[in-house]
């Protein structure tokens, strides 16, 4: 099923057509009613009519987390308060929370983008889908919330946290759908076990993760454990939210709606333009967003763009799932190591569970990585053979990945946090 066959089937003539329609319309609309705009392409002494093809793009500067937060709260809308409908606001590493607003007509085309990736993942009218993400501040909750209601879906808003109740609402309500980040998919799955469900015991089918990143393997898990056909879901705040782009059913990569987000993938270091299929830095230009438009937003996530026609019909260009973010990437002894190459390593093993932490220290001058891992269940945890042979197997497969040699610890079942929101994975004790 395609949400909407007209945009998300059209040809790449038109689609690129569409969008310099656009982004000519949303440059002079941003130089006009944004004094941000105005100032930054003064300076760069470019002006709305420089923009003929999509490529002029590159003559406009960029616009990173920074500017918004020196922007805090409103200095970045386009339109009077009066003509706002919804604030959400993504918190911030450090102080201030970056602040987003919508217009009604904001509100429309999210809502709609939203739907089309519901339908895409296989959600359907009948679907009773339970939305596991913080209602709040948070765009996630609210954002999958409207898209999965314009499918005609019954709703169940039951937020974050009492997982053993998230469980109890499930099996009663019958739920069909899952959406949740996928730590959390696999967090259920553990306690559905612990409470001693099997996944016959209840009527899911489909489950739409998103909003940090998760490994193919990862997905095998949670398909295994929950039944369901997950799919990852990307977006983020400064842009609308979610609805940004999901994978359709084949799973090859997340469909991004281009008709209101216009993609470049650049080198992260010098910014020239990467061709397709080349990983790099993700840059999104919002084409329709009328409170806030998002002009060359830096998202420092890393990915890269297919835009051959899907298997499922639909002819969007397909994002990678994001091998990790130009801020989160980690340079131990020299090497960039991702945390989504380490998640692919853990979850080949069947002994090993969702959960981990890579911890990295420097002692005389030296980078140590250590990866703290846990056992499924503690079946094997006195069998001190089977313990060795497994540490030595996972070493050597991360060695072999990334180049470099792994602390690896063990640790019982259930010893590692658990989280409800985006999973903490990463702690970096090194001293610049
Ligand atoms: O996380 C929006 C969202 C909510 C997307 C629910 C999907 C589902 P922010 O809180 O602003 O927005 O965080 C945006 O999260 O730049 C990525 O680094 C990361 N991220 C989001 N989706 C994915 C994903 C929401 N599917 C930041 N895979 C982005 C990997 C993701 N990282």
């Amino acid at each position: 099923m395609i949400y909407d066959k007209k945009i998300e089937t059209m040809s790449r003539a038109d689609m690129r057509a569409l969008q310099l329609t656009r982004l000519k319309e949303i440059v002079k609309y941003a130089y006009e009613n944004v004094p941000f705009y105005k100032k930054k392409y003064d300076e760069a002494g470019v002006k709305p009519s420089d923009i003929q093809t999509l490529e002029d793009i590159q003559k406009l500067p960029f616009v990173t987390k920074a500017d918004l937060r020196e922007n805090y709260p409103y200095g970045m809308l386009s339109v009077p308060l009066s003509k706002i409908s919804r604030i959400h606001a993504s918190s911030g590493t450090s102080g201030k929370p970056t602040v987003v607003a919508y217009t009604d007509e904001d509100m429309e085309v999210w809502t709609e983008c939203v739907a089309r990736l519901v339908v895409a993942g296989g959600g359907r009218s009948d679907d009773i889908v339970q939305i596991c993400f913080g209602y709040g501040l948070f765009t996630g909750a609210l954002g999958l919330h409207q898209g999965w209601e314009r499918v005609g879906a019954a709703v169940i808003p039951a937020s974050v946290g009492n997982t053993e109740r998230q469980i109890m609402l499930m099996k009663d309500l019958q739920t069909t759908a899952l959406v949740s980040t996928p730590s959390y998919a696999l967090h259920i799955a553990e306690e559905m076990e612990r409470l001693g469900y099997k996944p016959e015991d209840f009527k899911l089918r489909v489950g739409m993760f998103g909003s940090e990143a998760s490994s193919e393997e990862m997905h095998k898990e949670i398909a295994r454990k929950l039944h369901v056909l997950p799919t990852d879901n990307y977006g983020l705040s400064e842009l609308i939210g979610p609805g940004v782009s999901g994978e359709c059913e084949h799973k090859c990569g997340m469909h991004i709606n281009e008709d209101h987000f216009y993609a470049e993938i650049l080198s992260p270091e010098d910014f020239s333009p990467l061709g397709e299929g080349e990983y790099g830095e993700l840059v999104l230009t919002s084409l329709t967003k009328k409170s806030m438009p998002m002009i060359r937003y830096r998202t420092k996530d890393i990915t890269k763009i297919d835009y051959s026609p899907c298997a499922c019909g639909r002819t969007t260009a397909r994002m990678a799932k994001l091998k990790g973010r130009t801020d989160d990437m980690l340079v131990v002894k020299g090497v960039n190591v991702f945390p989504s190459q380490i998640e692919g390593v853990l979850l080949s093993f069947k002994e090993i569970g969702g959960s981990y932490e890579i911890v990295v220290t420097r002692e005389d001058y030296k980078d140590k990585l250590e990866v703290r891992v846990e056992l499924v269940d503690d079946s094997i945890v006195g069998d001190y053979g089977k313990l060795e042979k497994l540490s030595a197997d996972i070493r050597h497969a991360l060695k072999t990945v990334l180049q470099i040699d792994v602390k690896l610890s063990i640790l019982e079942h259930k010893s590692l946090k658990r989280y409800e929101g985006k999973a903490k994975r990463v702690i970096d004790l090194r001293k610049y």
